[in-house]
């Protein structure tokens, strides 16, 4: 199984490490825009030297409470780490729900659009289509990122999960989006309870059957928190034992903060005859 994007085929015949980059200002500093790109493309070379097959970008944080950015303000955020990283060699996602968005880091040469929202944004499906060769990666979302913990709730999680996914790769397809193209990711913690996420982990092999690459991200979620007792700076462990779980359940892809460690523990998984990803 490869997944087609922009400029790389990525083979996922052994699971792939998408690093987290957070494109965000930075609170403890009045440097500017300048010295956040700075300080965003630092982090961007340090995962690749840890290792991370794939960098995902995001301008926008999705935390509840955090104020939505106009397409301006998220570019201006983007645009200068997404020139220079697009020069490090490997593929770039990028963490958007925003089709104008989209179609300018599309316009720059980037690999991958990655949307909390399953490209559901008015234009962002066709931003995608027109495009014709970067990938995309569809997430299940139920509600708003200010309200959806508020009280989440399924007759089924699973099902409710796959069906959602199901319909918008039909809508993707559609649109002449070819299913190389195409990873989906269930959106753990968005919308969900710690029961439903850990639900999801349980039963992955039924999003698998849909036939699509998965991509999972526990990475630091408070459902870990929850499990655990821990608070978001001390879940590393836990992290890595979601991720290895998410993987020998068959994720092709996880999205985490901490490559190093993941890649030194998929390495001990694979040298154990674990990984399950080889088709
Ligand atoms: C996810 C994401 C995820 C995908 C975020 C965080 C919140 N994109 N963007 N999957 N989470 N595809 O990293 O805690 O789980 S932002």
């Amino acid at each position: 199984m490869t997944w087609h994007t922009t400029r790389f085929q990525i083979a996922l015949n052994r699971p792939q490490v998408m690093g987290i980059v957070n494109v965000t200002p930075d609170s403890f500093s009045d440097g500017g825009q300048h010295a956040d790109t700075r300080r965003a493309l630092a982090h961007c070379e340090k995962l690749i030297r840890d290792g991370a097959d794939i960098l995902d970008l995001g301008g926008e944080s999705t935390r509840p409470g955090a104020p939505t950015l106009t397409v301006e303000e998220e570019w201006t955020r983007l645009e200068g780490v997404l020139r220079a990283a697009l020069t490090m060699g490997v593929p770039l996602s990028v963490d958007t729900c925003k089709a104008e968005v989209m179609r300018r880091a599309l316009d720059l040469g980037v690999d991958i659009i990655n949307d909390i929202r399953g490209l559901e944004d008015d234009g962002a499906v066709e931003a995608v289509a027109r495009h014709g060769a970067c990938g995309v990666c569809l997430m299940h979302m139920q509600g708003d990122p200010a309200t959806m913990q508020l009280r989440p709730s399924y007759p089924d999680v699973v099902a409710e999960v796959k069906s959602y996914l199901a319909m918008r790769v039909d809508v993707v397809r559609a649109a002449g989006v070819a299913p190389q193209r195409i990873t989906l990711d269930p959106g753990i913690g968005f919308g969900k309870t710690v029961d439903h996420n850990f639900q999801l982990l349980r039963e992955q092999d039924a999003l698998l059957t849909l036939g699509y690459p998965l991509l999972i991200g526990w990475s630091r979620k408070s459902s870990l928190g929850a499990l655990t007792g821990r608070s978001v700076g001390e879940r590393l462990a836990a992290s890595l034992g979601a991720a290895l779980a998410s993987v020998q359940r068959g994720a092709h892809i996880v999205r985490v903060h901490d490559v190093a460690e993941t890649v030194d523990a998929l390495k001990v998984w694979a040298a154990a005859g674990l990984i399950s990803t080889s088709s």
